[in-house]
């Protein structure tokens, strides 16, 4: 299988560096750990490794060391279609090469080959209460794939951990299959009532095959937005709490459909993936209030409402980008070439001239830039996919591309346990008592 085999070749390459680095310089020191650190979230401290892709606080994602353009403009498109395919991302992120069109479209046969959902997962969604949250439904639904794991069928059957990759790799394969199929049910399911199974045509591509799923009116517009929406979703290094997470749980060497689960979980507070819901409550409560597009100073006093009531404005800051980001710019020059005259895509617009100075006049976000959940949600009510409770499912879809071959590749490299140590507040108290002040 290609990606088996592409990545079975530069496994020998990847392995030495590692054993150098480990071996002949493990006491080299890389960072340091402030007390702020600790009581801030670990924030900014450097001790994830990964090479699937790398956030430039000033530049934004690097995947495989390609900026958002250059993704959108190297990977291989399908006939008549501007977004690229989603299976040459996945090529691109597990293999770490541009692949060309074959080899995008072996990956996207390869999941079209594994989108099959067995009885009990639809049978155990429409089970539960319908006003269950969307993003419930979709963790529960990874759990219940897990009972097919190749990789724990294999791990208790003895299989050695220089072949661990392998049936990870199966396992990434036929969850990222599967996912859009789970996810379109959810949707049709949860609020069209529909109870038919989804089926994934082999013809077309994933993007093509979740805007059939989701029924949604304009097919061929929303399978390009499902590229890239997709894409843009895929990774964001590792110390975002979705892919720490995942990274986390796969390290005590549970499969990919656990360890995703976790990260799933993550993926859904508010200050994580769940802000895309939460930005398109906040940009229609703003148009509900002023009956329409709202002046400049109108909007300036919304927001300065929003935080003077305790809350965040969602949308805004990151915990590393010092720049606007660039996934939120690919999906507003997207959405500006489709549909400029919008009237909500015209208020996230203005939201972007006026927010940003209302933060920093406020003076505490670090990053008064939108993030990419600050207009996701615009674009997905436009095609008509106004239910935003939803929209954290689809940052989830996309999540599982780069997670999973984060996943992969940590098994591949025997990456271990994760087991950082924690100190108590006292010890703390006895560390800065016998420093010099401020130091
Ligand atoms: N609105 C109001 N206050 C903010 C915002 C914002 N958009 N962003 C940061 N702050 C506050 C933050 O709450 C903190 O306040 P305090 O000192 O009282 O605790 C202060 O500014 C410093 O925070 P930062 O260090 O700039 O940001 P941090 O790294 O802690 O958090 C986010 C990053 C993304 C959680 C934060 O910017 C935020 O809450 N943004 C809104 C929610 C959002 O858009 N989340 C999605 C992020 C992207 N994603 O998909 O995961
Ligand atoms: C992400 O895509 O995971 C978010 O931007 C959050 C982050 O990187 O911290």
């Amino acid at each position: 299988m290609l990606l088996h085999d592409k990545i079975e070749a530069q496994l020998p390459a990847w392995r030495e560096r590692y054993r150098v680095l480990a071996k002949e310089h493990g006491e080299t020191v890389v960072d340091q750990v402030t007390v702020g650190q600790i009581l801030g979230g670990m924030r900014d401290i450097k001790s994830l490794l990964t090479d699937i892709s790398y956030v430039d606080p000033a530049h934004g994602i690097l995947f495989r060391g390609l900026s958002i353009p250059e993704v959108l403009e190297k990977l291989p498109k399908g006939r008549g279609a501007k977004m690229p395919l989603v299976g040459g991302l996945y090529y691109l992120l597990m293999v770490g090469e541009v692949p060309n069109r074959e080899q995008a479209l072996a990956v996207e046969a390869e999941w079209a080959s594994r989108a099959e959902i067995p009885d009990y997962v639809f049978k155990m969604l429409k089970g539960m209460p319908r006003d269950t949250h969307p993003m419930i439904l979709f963790t529960q639904a990874v759990m219940a794939l897990a009972s097919d794991s190749h990789f724990a069928r294999q791990y208790h059957a003895g299989l050695k951990r220089d072949e661990f990759w392998r049936p990870a790799l199966d396992d990434s394969l036929d969850l990222t299959a599967k996912l859009p199929l789970v996810a379109a049910y959810i949707y049709r399911n949860r609020y069209f009532g529909e109870r038919k199974k989804p089926r994934y045509n082999p013809r077309w591509d994933y993007g093509t095959n979740f805007a059939r799923m989701m029924k949604v009116a304009d097919k061929k517009g929303y399978a390009e937005l499902s590229r890239l929406y997709f894409i843009l979703h895929s990774d964001h290094e590792s110390g975002n709490v979705s892919a720490h997470t995942t990274h986390l749980v796969g390290s005590s060497l549970s499969d990919i459909y656990f360890a995703f689960a976790a990260g799933l979980s993550g993926l859904a507070g508010p200050l994580h993936g769940l802000a895309n819901q939460e930005c398109l409550i906040w940009l229609l409560r703003l148009r509900e209030k002023f009956g329409g597009l709202p002046t400049a100073e109108q909007l300036r006093s919304f927001a300065w409402e929003t935080l003077e009531s305790g809350q965040v404005i969602p949308g805004y800051g990151h915990g590393v980008l010092r720049v606007v980001d660039p996934r939120f710019m690919a999906q507003l020059q997207f959405a500006r070439e489709r549909f400029p005259d919008d009237e909500l895509l015209r208020l996230a617009e203005l939201v972007f001239e006026v927010v940003p100075a209302v933060l920093k006049e406020q003076g505490k976000a670090k990053d008064p830039a939108p993030n990419v959940d600050a207009i996701s949600g615009t674009l997905q009510h436009f095609y008509g996919v106004s239910e935003y409770e939803f929209y954290t499912v689809l940052f989830g879809v996309g999540r599982a591309l780069g997670v999973s071959a984060n996943y992969v590749w940590a098994r591949a490299l025997g990456q271990p346990l994760e087991r950082p140590k924690s100190v108590t507040t006292k010890m703390l108290e006895e560390v800065v008592s016998k420093a010099p002040a401020g130091v």
